[in-house]
């Protein structure tokens, strides 16, 4: 019945998929990440039309690698470590500016990527906050460290509109639907080294390939 399949959201089931990311020997799946995505975004969707802007990118960007992954080359998309060499091999990548490959894997899973970072940055922060801390300011700050280095002024102008009208922490943790804080904080402290592990194996291929600035 309805009732059954309605599904209340749980991020902790969300950061769990980016468990699922690396192989035994610290291969990232594309497929588990991409699934932790999705599910970020729903969280984020959950929160507000403001945010639909924001997702509508990441949606894109999701959409791009599943399709790669369920196309004919997909056996290559498995990994991050396996989509970069073979899109490298075969010449399917702009390296210094826009061409033929507009939206290769290895630049697509970039933007990706960099947000990973604002996620890690952001969920360290609310980790360690007390109950007045602000997400707008935690989302800013993490942001503004990270993310919006690699943002126009004009995505950075919209950016920080939104995270003004970010619910307070007590409606954030509700909606992550965890538990009470010191749930939310024990998960956090499991969660956020899992997302710096993928998050650091990912720009350690990317920075050894000089794959850091794509196009
Ligand atoms: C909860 C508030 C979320 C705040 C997210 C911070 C990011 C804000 C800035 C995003 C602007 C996106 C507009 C488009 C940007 C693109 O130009 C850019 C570059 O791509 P391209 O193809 O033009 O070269 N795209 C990106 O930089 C990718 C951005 C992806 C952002 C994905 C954010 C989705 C994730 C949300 C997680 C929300 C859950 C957080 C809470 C977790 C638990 C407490």
């Amino acid at each position: 019945s309805a009732v059954i399949e309605e599904q209340k959201f749980s991020l902790q089931e969300v950061l769990d998929t980016f468990k699922l990311c690396l192989s035994e020997n610290q291969d990232v799946y594309v497929e588990h990440y991409v699934a932790g995505w999705r599910g970020l975004v729903k969280f984020m969707n959950s929160l507000g039309n403001v945010f639909t802007f924001i997702s509508k990118d990441a949606v894109n960007k999701i959409q791009i690698l599943v399709n790669f992954l369920n196309g004919e080359n997909g056996s290559h998309y498995v990994t991050i470590q396996s989509m970069v060499k073979y899109e490298l091999d075969n010449q399917l990548v702009d390296l210094d500016k826009r061409g033929s490959h507009p939206e290769s894997g290895s630049r697509t899973l970039l933007r990706l990527h960099r947000a990973l970072r604002w996620l890690e940055l952001f969920l360290e922060r609310l980790r360690t906050s007390t109950e007045d801390s602000k997400t707008s300011v935690m989302c800013a700050d993490a942001y503004n460290e990270s993310l919006s280095q690699h943002h126009p002024w004009v995505i950075r102008k919209a950016a920080g509109m939104a995270f003004c009208v970010l619910p307070g922490r007590p409606t954030f943790f509700e909606v992550m639907n965890v538990g009470g804080a010191e749930k939310v904080v024990d998960m956090l402290g499991d969660a956020v080294p899992m997302i710096s592990k993928v998050y650091q194996i990912t720009e350690d291929l990317y920075s050894q390939n000089n794959l850091l600035e794509l196009p």
